[in-house]
């Protein structure tokens, strides 16, 4: 075989030193693990032919990259050291991925570009498109944010893992917005121990994609270095010059077992390894090299012993490093350098006079007022647009959401910055942490809380962690609001949940949960002027409910997260809630004003964090805590505010601290069911007078 363009003999000496250096890289870490010295592996032997040849179709630092697990060769060629990789492989602080957080070979590496990537198989397609959209809105905004005019975002997968629902999700938006993606499937024939044609029909993900006309599918061998060189050059061309994506589905073989923890002769016979042994992409090339007389076995084997030398000696080296301060398992959760809960964000109102306006209509002025600030801010969810079809934008009134909450913000700022996504509500966040890695801020929407539950893989293992895992050199501050609670009559079970407990139990993750109209606004502004993601529950029942509106703050009024609110003083009962049944509260308040109980309301504010210090202080002056929420009892977040008051306030405690929530079941159709669900403010009434009595 003659050649490819570009390639010399001294390239392809140098492509076989990467694959080996992989090869006994794997070799060493295995060792490592053996004498306990590294606690995980997972090879990318059998794949080395392959990902150096992608490595040298792409560009580091210059295109982005979502590199699964088997690509250590890939990041060898990209630039990074064997030395970086021992350093993962030991769990040592200097590890420059993720700081001894990360298994290894869960690639990230910020200089290369080189998004962190977790152990989540399929959470990184959706990621990729959000990556790829905002290099076309970097570009179009002409923002100071890196980005290359034909740049690719390289996305590699195994061929198991394309079975994930987020796969499909991901393709029709990277298809539909014809992105610069490079999808990789390197397709082993196994996932673990399930061979392919359990995950698809015909198990070739390939001929199935034919639906997908404007994505250009290619095949290869992924074993022949210059099969593959020659067809992701090509591919990498195509996608630079037409801003079209590419999925290449590349044959492989697994000569080593899935991870150390897998012995795949439990479940391959010999004569299937032996047949993977003697396709192994790496045996081929020496073949190759030696045949057409690029090298000689003597000189190959050379080379060998003097990668195996350098290895020995960094492993010296390496093993010598310090492991992690034990300290930092609290670091980089969030920012340190915008710090949401600070008086930097306590800004007051310009006015507290003037005209009311109700929650949903100050949280459209708030975001129509941050967008015009910040062009790095897109808003995007199901039905948040005016008007998909631009053309009809003049002709109709425009949506705006279903709770007309982004009404007229397409309209303010153009199609490219508020959109309708798919209804896909993983979608949604995997795309807005994938935009938000590459330094934009997107403000997105979940309909209802009801229906996030597709996007908690993106929201508890991906947004959340980010910071964290990347020992703080990615970060995802998104901003995603959702609707939330009940008590709307009529809107059943799947229209009224809430469960900000499940999320409150997400470290890294902040959470809002506003009961007014002002502190709606204020804290949707800090929210997106910060740098964590943020989870922002809007409780529905309040949106248009002129008890809880408020005059317009002004565009510069903020509320720091960690500060609750005092919504009436008392001295017999403290009172904490948050959201909808903070109102209740307030009329329940009133009318034990006139039996002579004195009730001190508590508005949280926000759940993550809450603010014990205000709680406890209200404690100490009334000897009494009720806390009343709209979710259900079991688990609520009440149970977590009463066990802190319970240990930290023990000694101020007059009574045992007492929790109402919902009935622990689902909010009815009927009216009656809904109410019977529900705490009601004759439940509070009934609460508190127990409580003072005791
Ligand atoms: C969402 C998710 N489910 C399960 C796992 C456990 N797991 C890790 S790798 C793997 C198999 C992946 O197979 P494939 O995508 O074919 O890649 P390969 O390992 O063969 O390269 C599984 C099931 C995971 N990490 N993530």
């Amino acid at each position: 075989m003659r050649l490819p363009r570009g390639m010399t003999r001294a390239k392809l000496i140098e492509a076989y030193k990467t694959m080996v250096t992989s090869r006994k890289l794997d070799d060493r870490e295995m060792n490592l693990l053996k004498k306990n010295q590294a606690f995980f592996h997972i090879p990318g032997a059998g794949h080395e032919a392959l990902l150096v040849a992608a490595g040298l179709a792409l560009k580091p630092a210059h295109d982005w990259f979502l590199a699964y697990y088997r690509d250590r060769a890939l990041m060898l060629t990209l630039g990074m050291s064997p030395r970086e990789m021992l350093l993962c492989s030991v769990g040592a602080a200097a590890d420059p991925g993720s700081g001894g957080r990360q298994i290894p070979s869960n690639w990230g590496l910020d200089r290369l570009n080189v998004i962190s990537r977790s152990s989540c198989q399929g959470t990184q397609f959706l990621q990729a498109a959000g990556c790829a959209q905002a290099g076309s809105y970097i570009r179009a905004k002409d923002l100071d944010l890196p980005c290359a005019e034909d740049e690719i975002i390289y996305c590699s997968t195994g061929e198991g893992a394309v079975s994930q629902g987020e796969f499909w999700e991901a393709l029709t938006v990277i298809v539909n917005r014809s992105l610069p993606v490079l999808l990789l499937v390197e397709d082993n024939g196994y996932a673990i121990s399930t061979p392919s044609t359990e995950q698809y029909p015909g198990g070739n993900i390939a001929p199935l994609l034919a639906g997908f006309e404007t994505l250009r599918v290619q095949q290869i061998d992924g074993n022949d270095f210059l099969v593959c060189y020659r067809e992701l050059a090509s591919a990498c061309a195509y996608i630079r010059k037409e801003r079209r994506p590419v999925l290449v589905r590349a044959t492989i073989t697994r000569p080593y077992s899935h991870s150390v923890s897998d012995d795949q002769k439990q479940y391959r016979l010999p004569a299937d390894l032996d047949a993977d042994r003697s396709r192994d992409g790496l045996l081929l090339f020496s073949k190759y090299l030696i045949d057409n007389g690029y090298s000689t076995a003597a000189d190959l084997d050379v080379l060998e012993a003097e990668v195996v030398a350098e290895l020995g000696a960094l492993e010296k080296d390496v093993l010598a490093q310090a492991q992690p301060d034990p300290s930092s398992i609290e670091e980089h959760l969030y920012s340190a350098q915008v710090d949401i809960t600070s008086s930097r964000f306590d800004v007051p109102p310009v006015s507290t006079a003037g005209e009311r306006h109700n929650m949903a209509t100050l949280l459209n002025r708030c975001l129509h007022q941050e967008m015009a600030r910040d062009a790095r801010i897109c808003v995007f969810g199901e039905d948040v647009a005016d008007c998909t079809l631009e053309e009809n934008l003049d002709r109709v009134s425009g949506k705006g959401g279903v709770f007309k909450v982004t009404k007229g913000l397409q309209r303010a700022y153009g199609s490219d910055r508020v959109f309708n996504a798919p209804l896909a509500e993983a979608g949604i966040v995997g795309r807005a942490v994938g935009m938000s890695m590459r330094g934009l801020k997107p403000v997105v929407e979940i309909q209802f809380f009801d229906y996030i539950w597709p996007a908690m893989m993106q929201l508890r293992n991906e947004l959340a962690t980010v910071r964290h895992r990347s020992n703080g050199t990615f970060a995802s501050p998104a901003v995603v609001r959702v609707a939330i609670g009940g008590y709307l009559r009529g809107a059943g079970m799947y229209h009224s949940q809430c469960g900000e407990s499940i999320f409150a139990h997400v470290p890294g993750l902040r959470i809002a949960y506003p009961s007014t109209a002002l502190d709606a606004c204020g804290l949707l502004r800090t929210a997106i002027r910060g740098e964590d993601p943020v989870l922002f529950l809007e409780p529905k029942h309040l949106y248009f409910q002129p008890y809880c509106a408020d005059a317009d703050p002004g565009d510069e009024f903020c509320v720091p997260f960690g500060r609750a609110r005092c919504v009436r003083e008392g001295r017999d009962v403290t009172l904490v809630t948050w959201g909808t049944t903070v109102h209740r509260s307030f009329e329940a308040a009133l009318e034990l004003e006139s039996e002579g109980l004195s009730v001190e309301i508590i508005d949280l504010r926000t759940i993550s964090p809450w603010d014990f210090d205000t709680v406890a202080a209200s404690v100490a002056k009334t000897n009494r805590a009720l806390i009343v929420h709209e979710d259900t009892l079991v688990c609520g977040f009440g149970a977590e505010v009463a066990s802190r008051i319970s240990q930290d306030c023990f000694t101020d405690l007059d009574a045992p601290v007492r929790r109402l929530g919902a009935v622990d079941s689902y909010v009815g159709y009927s009216p009656v069911l809904e109410q019977a669900m529900l705490p009601q403010v004759a439940d509070i009434l009934e609460a508190v007078r127990s409580l003072s009595r005791f």
